[in-house]
């Protein structure tokens, strides 16, 4: 299958994000990309093309114009406000506080316009978060063109990026543009079926009132694990999209034997709603090495992930999200893909 990468990730590379309490360095990192694409180089999983530019209007068909003109000029007045170090909000808004009124300063916006204390912003940001962009948006039109599938080796991810905030790691919503790029050229139904370690907030968010777009998560628990207000069972939609969202949040060591089931009520589910093309938001951090996760895939459950993944036997466009064992990640990626094209 075609491999969608552009170079411009490197453009993101922050020095820190605050966890347990520290300022540590960054694990969403340029070396995780670098690492996908040697392997997938070395096992010749298909050829590696760059992203064509799609312009802002694919980004404006899911997220908000407010926001978009923030993430364009947030370094720049950061780097007048406070000097050349990372942007981090330090301050969000509590229930029974206002956003009516957006604030002026950029660390009042950095606040109105996030959810976490991960996820900086830097100089090459912008730039970095549209060239992944671009990338998923291109795997959309290989799929356009008749590809059965294709994989957008994007970062920084997306699917914790809602209509008109960022955060996890997550500035632009990847899977979400490619879904609704996929929808406005054709496609009457689109699934998204993701399976990072984490809940897919973002998408969610922004499909949540959409009978159009399928929503299906395995991801950690929220009662335990980040994003934590996100990804219940309970969570199914509304409106127009009531019913077309599907949680199916998972406990803390789960292994593939729990995991697989899960995917089968998941395929299940897909395969009622018909659609004409699946978009994977692809995580690795399900993989029992990772540094910030807690279950517990071996390198070759991947392999049957792609199988199982190949079983729904739908276009398929893979964008990459999570994993951060950075020395495992080319293989468990390689795996997926691999298990997908031998099936
Ligand atoms: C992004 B993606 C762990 C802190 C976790 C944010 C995780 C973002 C994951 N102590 N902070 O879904 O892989
Ligand atoms: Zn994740």
């Amino acid at each position: 299958m075609i491999i969608i990468h552009s170079e411009e990730h490197r453009l993101q590379s922050g020095r820190s994000e605050l966890n347990d309490g520290q300022l540590v360095p960054c694990y969403e990192k340029p070396e995780r990309a670098d690492i996908i694409r040697d392997r997938l180089a070395a096992i010749g999983v298909g050829p590696m093309v760059t992203p064509d530019p799609h312009g802002l209007e694919p980004l404006a068909r899911v997220h908000d114009a407010g926001y978009l003109s923030f993430l364009q000029s947030a370094w720049d007045e950061w780097l007048v406000e406070h000097g050349d170090w990372d942007a981090l909000p330090l301050n969000w808004v509590a229930p029974g506080m206002h956003r009516r009124v957006v604030p002026r300063s950029i660390d009042g916006r950095l606040g109105y316009y996030s959810f976490d204390a991960g996820t900086p912003i830097t100089a090459g940001t912008w730039r970095a978060a549209t060239a992944a962009a671009n990338s998923a948006l291109t795997g959309a039109d290989r799929l356009r063109a008749g590809d059965r599938s294709a994989f957008a080796l994007c970062r920084p991810p997306g699917h914790h990026a809602g209509r008109a905030y960022y955060g996890g790691y997550c500035f632009l919503n990847n899977a979400a543009i490619a879904a609704q790029s996929l929808r406005d050229n054709g496609a009457a139904r689109v699934a998204v079926l993701d399976v990072d370690y984490h809940h897919g907030n973002g998408t969610q968010e922004i499909f949540w009132e959409r009978g159009d777009v399928l929503f299906v998560s395995l991801h950690a628990d929220p009662i335990d694990e980040f994003p934590y207000f996100s990804g219940h069972a309970d969570e199914t939609g509304a409106g127009a999209g009531a019913g077309a969202t599907l949680n199916l949040p998972l406990p803390w060591g789960t292994d593939w034997a729990a995991y697989a089931e899960a995917l089968a009520v998941a395929a299940r589910r897909i395969g009622d709603f018909a659609p004409d093309a699946l978009v994977v938001s692809l995580g690795a951090d399900t993989y029992g090495g990772d540094p910030i996760s807690r279950f517990r895939l071996l390198s070759e459950d991947f392999l049957r992930m792609g199988a199982a993944l190949a079983a729904m036997n739908l276009p398929t466009l893979f964008v990459m999200e999570g994993g951060y064992a950075v020395a495992d990640l080319g293989v468990n990626v390689g795996n997926v893909l691999t298990g997908f094209e031998g099936a």
